[in-house]
């Protein structure tokens, strides 16, 4: 049999498949993950607050559960950066001290890809986390203009109305008039209660000082508070063999009011000239970048092949106001299949498999029944996967033979 169909190890080196799982109270279980396909799964220890250490003990425990199923801790996503460490105020040196223990215990327990950001008080940003598809399935969206009338109406941030246009404004205005009262209470969830994974989770008075903390504080900053701590880490993660790798700013430009410094190719060339080691890495996150059409995304992948040691594959459709949603993962504005060749030529040059996941997905079929986290039903991604892993071996199939 193997003749006729030989597997899909033995064309070349393959993305390792995995899939996010949020741990033990996760709807969708190990077992899931592993009838998806996967050999691996990228999880973190949601439950122990930013800042503080992860034992050996807790790293254990979680990395038993996870091979009792057969498959594989391949990356942790993330270990959360302290906001001290990203204002540089406060505790930010003990924090940091903490992050290193992190990794070397990581290390200790045989796990060597650590994924973190740098976003400043919220992880990823969406408005509607319902947005209904043609096909009736319902995708993830960023509209900026809710966002703006959320920043300008309910927010009230000070000064904000100074970073929009008359038009953008107005634009805004229209969309908060049509709101009910419901409407802005959800909205309002939506961009401050966390989405899954952002490990914060704030009240509207709670943002407001929470924003307050970056006052002065803007891209230059930002960026100088980054490499200090990447000059921290990096030697130590590095002599522990575990490479880090920052996930790009989600969406890939400011918002309310607050800086964004891992967003462009320029921002990575900073990053990565500033500490160069091959610890310093990168998940490449598709459908973060490709919300910016500046973004070439396959020369990003080539420019950046030596670092890429997490892949997050989606795909976005933008449009020209800053608004985009959630395609399916080979629609939209990302060139999947130009992305995927690059990351192949990678994967031979480098002689490695790179741990992917396809990010989010729509809910859909049966999962439009349950109570789902945003963005990771398990249907959908399913769904991303398979479309990923059947691209994937095309492209090997065809450099192959
Ligand atoms: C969203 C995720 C992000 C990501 C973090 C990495 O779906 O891609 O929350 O996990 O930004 O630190």
């Amino acid at each position: 049999m193997s003749a006729t169909f030989p597997s899909y190890q033995s064309t070349g080196f393959a993305m390792e498949q995995t899939m996010r799982w949020y741990g033990p109270k996760d709807p969708v279980s190990l077992a899931d993950i592993k009838q998806a396909g996967c050999k691996g799964v990228v999880t973190a220890l949601h439950h122990i607050a930013n800042g503080t250490i992860w034992t050996i003990e807790e790293i254990n425990t979680r990395k038993n559960l996870i091979e009792a199923m057969g498959l594989k801790w391949s990356v942790v996503e993330s270990i959360p950066v302290h906001e001290s460490i990203k204002t540089q105020t406060g505790d930010y040196k003990k924090y940091i001290e903490n992050y290193k223990l992190s990794i070397q215990n990581l290390s200790t327990c045989g796990i060597k890809i650590v994924t973190y950001n740098f976003m400043p008080v919220m992880d990823w940003t969406r408005t509607n986390l319902a947005l209904p598809m043609p096909d009736g399935s319902l995708a993830l969206h960023f509209d900026y203009a809710a966002l703006m009338a959320f920043d300008l109406f309910i927010l009230k941030r000070e000064d904000a109305e100074k970073e929009y246009s008359q038009a953008q404004i107005a634009l805004a205005k229209n969309k908060f008039d049509s709101w009910s009262e419901a409407e802005k209470i959800s909205i309002q969830n939506n961009i401050i209660k966390g989405l899954p994974g952002s490990e914060e989770s704030f009240s509207l008075e709670q943002f407001k000082s929470t924003l307050k903390t970056y006052e002065g504080i803007g891209a230059t900053e930002l960026r100088n508070n980054l490499i200090y701590f990447l000059k921290a880490i990096v030697p130590v993660a590095a002599s522990a063999g575990v490479k880090l790798v920052i996930h790009p700013d989600d969406p890939p430009f400011p918002i309310l009011g607050l800086p964004r410094v891992v967003s462009t190719a320029a921002d990575l060339e900073t990053i990565f000239t500033a500490v160069p080691s091959l610890s310093n890495g990168l998940c490449f996150c598709t459908g973060s970048f490709g919300v910016s059409a500046d973004n070439d995304l396959p020369a990003m992948v080539q420019q950046f092949g030596d670092r890429i040691n997490f892949l997050h594959l989606r795909s976005t459709k933008r449009n020209e106001l800053g608004d985009f949603y959630e395609e399916n993962h080979l629609e939209g504005d990302v060139d999947m299949y130009a992305v995927i060749k690059e990351v192949v030529e990678i994967m031979q040059r480098r002689k490695i498999s790179i741990p992917m996941r396809p990010d989010h997905g729509h809910q859909m079929l049966d999962d439009l029944k349950k109570t789902t986290q945003p963005g990771y039903s398990a249907i959908g991604r399913l769904r991303g996967l398979a479309e990923l892993r059947g691209l994937e071996l095309g492209v090997l199939r065809s450099k192959t033979n």
